[in-house]
């Protein structure tokens, strides 16, 4: 008799990544607390120009990008992490209340009670959850004008049709009168996007390998990080970074009650990370019900804040 085991969500969905013909695992797993913890580390390396780019971008033009925000106001920040971003443009918008969203729980925990710490005047109400599932926003807020906060081109790691998906349900949650401030990564030459995934350190191998800590902790599998190499390359072709596990050897794996296999030399899919033109992200804000109100670059044109408008 076969064994019946009952298996929550999460578990479901990465078995079946696990069973496809091309494995994949939803890049949301990267983001325990130590994944977390190692895309802060992946911030400040010499080759990740995104995050330092966009803060520069962020400082400079905090207020020409409150010319489009009401005051009091709620910002809501999908995948907010360390909540650090937000705080170049809080002085400059100064809303009542920011609502980051992270599906990295005690990370989110910790970063909101700093923010909070740190800024006595804004209510910073956290909300643990997928930023692919509609956000419940309290009732008690319903008043506000709402604004989401989306940098680190967060959007890149949906495909371009689920990017859409999820801007108009952004579109939804901000109403007629809302916006989006959205961070994207821009096109550039193949050396400069290849560093960027692949550095000197080995910050970003260890950030890609430790999904398979958290699965196994998830799964209660075991996994052998030490069986499977980072790889990362960009395709011009479809101008995405594409990131992978490979597997070093043949493996069998039995988990609850699945029989997994690994050829020598297969690849797990774990990231798309898109890279867009200004044009690219006008069409994005008008498949949506956006428009694109105002892009706002640093000086090589690495990365691009952007308003997009209610339309
Ligand atoms: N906004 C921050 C962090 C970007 S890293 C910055 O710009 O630096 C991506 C963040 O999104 C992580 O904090 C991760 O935990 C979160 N995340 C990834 N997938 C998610 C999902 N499906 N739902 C909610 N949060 C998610
Ligand atoms: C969160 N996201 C936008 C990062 C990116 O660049 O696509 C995640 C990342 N993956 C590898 N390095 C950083």
């Amino acid at each position: 008799m076969s064994k019946q085991v009952s298996l929550n969500q999460e578990q479901v969905e990465i078995l079946t990544g696990l069973k496809a013909d091309q494995k994949f695992i939803n890049p949301k797993y990267f983001y325990n607390h130590r994944g977390s913890k190692l895309f802060e580390k992946i911030t400040q390396l010499d080759e990740y120009y995104p995050t330092r780019t966009e803060r520069l971008i962020l400082e400079s033009c905090a207020n020409d990008i409150a010319q489009y925000i009401d005051k009091q106001s709620l910002i809501i920040e999908p995948g907010a992490g360390s909540c650090k971003k937000i705080e170049y443009l809080l002085e400059a918008i100064h809303p009542s209340v920011y609502v980051p969203q992270d599906v990295s729980a005690e990370f989110l925990k910790q970063s909101a009670e700093r923010l909070s710490k740190d800024y006595p005047w804004l209510t910073v109400s956290p909300v643990v959850s997928d930023f692919s599932e509609p956000i419940n926003i309290p009732s008690e807020f319903e008043r506000h004008t709402k604004y989401v906060f989306y940098p680190g081109s967060t959007i890149g790691n949906f495909e371009p049709e689920d990017a859409v998906t999820f801007l108009r349900q952004m579109r939804q949650l901000v109403g007629e009168t809302g916006g989006i401030v959205l961070g994207v990564d821009l096109h550039k030459d193949n050396e400069t996007l290849h560093a960027a995934y692949n550095d000197k350190k080995g910050i970003t191998a260890e950030f890609n390998l430790n999904t398979l800590a958290h699965i196994n902790d998830i799964l209660g599998a075991s996994f052998k990080l030490d069986e499977f190499e980072h790889l990362a390359l960009y395709n011009s072709q479809q101008q995405r970074i594409e990131m992978y596990l490979k597997s070093l050897k043949a493996a069998r794996y039995e988990v609850l009650g699945e029989t997994l296999s690994f050829e020598k030399g297969e690849l797990i899919h774990t990231e798309h990370s898109y890279k867009y033109t200004i044009d690219g992200i006008a069409e994005l804000a008008s498949k949506s019900g956006f428009k694109l109100a105002h892009s706002w670059l640093d000086g090589d044109e690495l990365f691009s804040v952007n308003y997009l408008q209610a339309d």
